[in-house]
């Protein structure tokens, strides 16, 4: 068992790793047969035969892009609780228990509550398909199901010191196999401004392609904001804080000078390690499509921070 501490490790060592790990996933999509390829069209696109979940389409919120393929929403992913590959968390995150599952809803709230996921399961559920940006220069585009969070937030009437929203996901020991990795101080935590988490944009997703969410996906209850790079929306939530001061993020604690508490897709700020111009959308190989300023969602989202340097507030 590895027992070095986050802070003891070179950033070199932390992912994501860039140039030689593109280099690797091309060599394995290649192999798979991915190049050729398209994104499935959206209807009839193969699933995993999950539990059917009811939604309206909500248009207004979503992009036209064609949704990415079933098989690489579910198969290219970050879980780094189930291994730091691509391919580790569809293969691992089978073991992950998802009932009972509840999610404590506490701090600067005049109710507290603790909500069981059937409790979640019964809000109004939309599908809105999203861009999710990574911030390793790749992207997808993924029809969520889920429902706004401010529905979630006035439930538990936030007190006017609630200036930060800190949301905490799920440690299982017993069926996580990266929390042995030294990688993050884990849990994983992330966060959120006020009015970024209350933004209509912001969702707590169910479901994608019309079902629950597939473990690796964040099973049984995940955050989506799709104007921010993909690690700030966590995975398996079990705790949500509302609380005064910004919460310190499992990314800033682990490299802050790489992973800002904003981290706003900019395609004018460049990671330390890589530039953030362009995107490949997965199964493509080359980083050939623009990124654009908050994903797209621009104008919705950019009046949250006028006044603001996003180059020093990353
Ligand atoms: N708990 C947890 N949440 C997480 C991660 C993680 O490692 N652990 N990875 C993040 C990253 S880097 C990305 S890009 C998105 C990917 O979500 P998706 O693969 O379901 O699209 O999940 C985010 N949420
Ligand atoms: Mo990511």
């Amino acid at each position: 068992m590895l027992v070095k501490k986050p802070g003891d490790i070179a950033p070199s060592e932390i992912t994501p790793r860039g140039i030689y790990q593109r280099r690797r996933d091309l060599i394995k999509l290649a192999s798979a047969g991915a190049i050729l390829g398209a994104a499935a069209p959206f209807v009839g696109a193969q699933t995993a035969g999950l539990q059917k979940l009811e939604a309206a389409k909500n248009a207004r919120y979503g992009t036209t892009e064609a949704p990415t393929a079933y098989k690489h929403v579910t198969g290219y992913i970050n879980y780094y609780e189930f291994g730091t590959e691509k391919e580790d968390p569809p293969q691992f995150a089978k073991r992950l228990r998802v009932r009972p599952w509840t999610v404590a809803v506490e701090g600067e709230v005049a109710k507290p509550r603790t909500f069981g996921i059937e409790e979640l399961l019964k809000f109004p559920l939309e599908e809105r398909v999203y861009r999710l940006r990574c911030v390793e220069a790749w992207s997808m585009v993924i029809p969520w199901i889920g429902f706004e969070f401010n529905r979630l937030a006035k439930l538990v009437e936030p007190t006017s010191k609630a200036k930060f929203v800190e949301f905490v996901t799920a440690l299982q020991p017993d069926t996580m196999p990266g929390l042995r990795l030294p990688v993050l101080d884990w849990p994983y935590v992330e966060g959120l401004r006020i009015d970024e988490a209350m933004h209509p944009l912001t969702i707590l997703a169910l479901g994608l392609y019309g079902e629950v969410l597939p473990n690796q996906n964040g099973a049984p209850v995940r955050l989506v904001v799709p104007w921010k790079y993909g690690f700030k929306s966590g995975k398996s939530i079990v705790r949500i804080r509302f609380v005064e001061r910004q919460p310190q993020t499992a990314w800033e604690k682990a490299n802050p000078s790489e992973y800002g508490f904003y981290s706003n897709v900019n395609p004018n700020r460049d990671h330390p390690r890589w530039s953030q111009k362009r995107e490949r959308r997965i199964p493509d190989f080359f980083a050939r499509r623009e990124t654009l300023m908050f994903n797209g969602y621009g104008e919705q989202v950019a009046g949250l921070y006028a006044g603001m340097d996003l180059k020093k507030l990353y």
